[in-house]
């Protein structure tokens, strides 16, 4: 269907994104992760140009609801200022095997090497969210925003009172994370711990926060994935300059929030309200 797998709409929607995230300054250096579970007839759109000879490695998780699927995901070490001009040196797509164990690259990276360093913390994430979700979400991304980073460093590492202040921030923000953030302690990255901590909050919340290291978010599609972490990050760019300035004199309220719900219709997580 096409000459180059660079053709398909799912791969430009992903290098858009990375760009973005780039262009915020969210990816200094490798920093940051994304990854796409390709629908079904966006894989048959390109399978002719896959290549199937490699061996099927582990993946250090397993995925059992995964098996089959197909991932676009962006490659361990390589910088997301490079996605845009060199895609297929810097993303790959893999295939998760029949058991959900293994995963070998059938697309990219072809300069050589592996998927992200975070390739367990993104499936397992993945796999929560297929069945939280009944499979509308597709999208798990990692970055490293400044202001979200930064107020790990004075706030206590406490899911509600995070997600209150940042509620707080802007009126938007209840509305676009109307269950909250989670928050995970610092760990060691790329390793199973920190990937179970962080599955176990995504089966409630759509984005985590990682003391002293970055945010996760999951969502539907590009646009809404990139445009929680941008929320996020927005809302605790506010909090920074707003302590930068004395701190809180006056917000919004417990029962401004209640409102809010009701006139938006949405469900606020109550154990975050007072
Ligand atoms: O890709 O961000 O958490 C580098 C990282 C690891
Ligand atoms: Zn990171």
């Amino acid at each position: 269907m096409y000459n180059s797998v660079l053709e398909a709409p799912f791969v430009k929607g992903y290098v858009k994104m990375a760009n973005e995230g780039y262009e915020r300054g969210w990816h200094e250096r490798n920093g940051g992760n994304l990854s796409y579970r390709i629908k079904k007839e966006e894989i048959e759109s390109v399978k002719a140009l896959l290549d199937f000879s490699k061996e099927f490695t582990p993946i250090g998780a397993t995925v059992e609801n995964l098996k089959n699927e197909y991932f676009l995901v962006s490659g361990s070490g390589k910088f997301f200022g490079n996605i845009k001009s060199a895609t297929e040196e810097n993303i790959c797509i893999v295939e998760v095997d029949d058991t959900g164990k293994n995963y070998r690259i059938v697309w990219g990276l072809v300069a050589g090497g592996r998927p992200t360093s975070e390739l367990p913390a993104h499936l397992m994430n993945h796999s929560v969210k297929l069945t939280a979700t009944n499979g509308e979400h597709r999208v798990i991304y990692h970055a490293h925003p400044v202001n979200a980073i930064a107020i790990t460093f004075v706030l206590p590492l406490d899911s509600k009172i995070i997600t209150h202040l940042l509620w707080e921030m802007m009126t938007e923000c209840p509305v676009i994370f109307p269950q909250g953030i989670g928050v995970v302690e610092w760990m060691v990255p790329g390793g199973e711990k920190i990937a179970i901590a962080s599955s176990e909050l995504m089966k409630k919340f759509d984005a985590i926060l990682w003391a002293h290291h970055g945010v996760f978010c999951s969502g539907i599609d590009f646009d809404l994935t990139f445009g929680l972490m941008d929320t996020i990050e927005k809302a605790a760019e506010i909090y920074v300059k707003v302590q930068s300035m004395g701190g809180i004199k006056q917000s919004i309220t417990d029962d401004g929030f209640r409102e809010l719900a009701k006139d938006f219709g949405l469900t606020l997580n109550e154990d975050f309200l007072n």
